[in-house]
C-alpha cells in the first residue's frame, strides 16, 4: 500500500488536540479534521501544527501558497526555473526540472519538511532566497511569515476546474479495487467546504483580502491568467520576487525558454514525470492530467454549475473577486 494511504502516526503533542477537532470522512483513506476553520487530512494536520509553531521565515524567503489543484506543480516549476536561471543557462540540457519532479525541487512545508513526528527540520542552512511551498490557509501561517518581509505568491483557480481536478486526483490515488468517489458525493462535500484545505472560498478570500492590503507582500494569481498570458504573468512574478528579466534576457528568449521548459507538454512527457513517484507514494503522473481551462464543463451538470457559481458569487463577489 502506498504511504499516503497508510495509517499515520501522530506525535503525542498533537494527538490530544486532534481528538478534540471536528472530523469528517475524507476523500481518501484518512479522515479530515477541521482546524482554524479549514479541513486537513491527518498526515497533513500534524505538519500544519508543527509548521505553524516552528517555521521561522526570513525576510528573503519566497513562499508559493496554493489552493490544492490550482496549478501548484506548474508554479513550482516556473519559480524554480526563474530563481535558478543563471545557474542553468542551458535549460534543455542539464536543468534539474528535466530529471526531477517540481514537488521534489520545491517541497511543501507541512507535507515534507514538517511531516515527521517529533522532528523539527533544520532549514537555516538552505541558501537564500529559500523557496518553499504550502497549501496552508492564511490564518494558519506561522507568525514569522507575517512578521517578516518574506514574499508570498498565491495561486488559485476557478472552483469548477479546481473541484474536477481534485475529484480526478483523489480517484487516481485510490487503491485499485476500491470504490471510486462518486462525482455527486464529492461535489456535495466540496460545496460544503469539506475538501483538502477547504472551504475553497475561505482559502482564496484569506489571501485575496491580504493581497489588497499588502500588495508588496502577497501576489495574488489565477491559473487562468497563467494560461492566457503566460509571458506577461511570468515577468510579473519575476519582478515580484525580486529577479526581473533584463532586456538582454528577454531578447535572448529566456522568458520563452522557461515557459517551454515548464509547459504541460514538456513536463508531462518527461520520463521522471511519467514513471516516478513522490516519497509519500503519489505517482508524478497524477499531477499532470489535461492542464486546461474549462474542462469541468465536460463533467458537471447544468445544476452543478449553477450551484457552484451561486456559492462563488455569494461568497466572493462582495469582496470584488470573480472567476
Ligand atoms: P497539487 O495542489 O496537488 O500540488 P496541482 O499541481 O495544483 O496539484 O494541480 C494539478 C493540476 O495542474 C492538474 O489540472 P487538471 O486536473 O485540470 O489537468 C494538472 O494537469 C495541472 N498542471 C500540472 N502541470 C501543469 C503545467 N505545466 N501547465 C498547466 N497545467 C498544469
Amino acid at each position: 500500500m502506498p504511504k499516503y494511504l497508510q495509517e499515520f502516526e501522530v506525535s503525542q503533542e498533537y494527538k490530544d488536540l486532534i481528538s478534540t477537532l471536528p472530523m469528517e470522512k475524507g476523500w481518501l483513506a484518512s479522515h479530515l479534521h477541521q482546524y482554524q476553520g479549514f479541513w486537513h487530512i491527518t498526515r497533513q494536520l500534524q505538519g500544519v501544527l508543527s509548521c505553524q509553531k516552528h517555521f521561522n521565515a526570513l525576510n528573503s524567503d519566497i513562499l508559493i501558497v496554493t489552493n490544492p489543484k490550482s496549478g501548484t506543480t506548474w508554479l513550482k516549476a516556473w519559480i524554480f526555473a526563474l530563481l535558478n536561471r543563471k545557474k542553468y543557462p542551458k535549460m534543455f540540457q542539464n536543468h534539474p526540472l528535466l530529471t526531477k519532479n517540481p514537488h521534489f525541487l520545491v517541497p511543501f512545508l507541512e507535507l515534507d519538511f514538517y511531516k515527521d513526528k517529533d522532528l523539527v527540520p533544520e532549514l537555516s542552512t538552505i541558501p537564500s532566497p529559500r523557496l518553499f511551498s504550502t497549501h496552508l490557509p492564511y490564518v494558519s501561517l506561522s507568525k514569522s511569515v507575517l512578521d517578516t518581509d518574506c514574499k508570498i505568491v498565491y495561486l488559485c483557480r476557478n472552483p469548477k476546474d479546481t473541484f474536477i481536478s481534485l475529484w480526478h486526483f483523489t480517484n487516481k490515488l485510490k487503491m485499485e479495487g476500491t470504490c471510486a468517489n462518486s462525482l455527486e458525493d464529492s461535489f456535495e462535500k466540496f460545496c460544503n467546504g469539506v475538501s483538502l484545505c477547504g472551504p475553497f472560498w475561505d482559502h482564496v478570500l484569506g489571501y485575496w483580502k491580504k493581497s489588497l492590503e499588502e500588495p508588496k507582500k502577497i501576489m495574488f494569481m489565477r491559473y487562468e491568467e497563467m494560461k492566457k498570458s503566460p509571458s506577461f504573468v511570468l515577468k510579473q512574478v519575476a519582478r515580484f520576487v525580486g529577479c526581473p528579466f533584463s532586456k538582454e534576457e528577454e531578447d535572448e528568449g529566456v522568458v520563452d525558454d522557461i515557459l517551454k521548459l515548464c509547459s504541460f507538454k514538456n513536463l508531462s512527457n518527461l520520463e521522471v514525470n511519467k514513471k516516478g513517484k513522490l516519497s509519500s507514494g503519489e505517482e508524478h503522473s497524477a499531477f499532470f492530467r489535461c492542464g486546461k481551462v474549462g474542462d469541468s464543463k465536460n463533467y458537471l451538470t447544468t445544476e452543478m454549475i449553477e450551484k457552484l457559481d451561486a456559492i462563488t458569487e455569494k461568497k466572493l463577489a462582495q469582496h470584488g473577486l470573480r472567476f
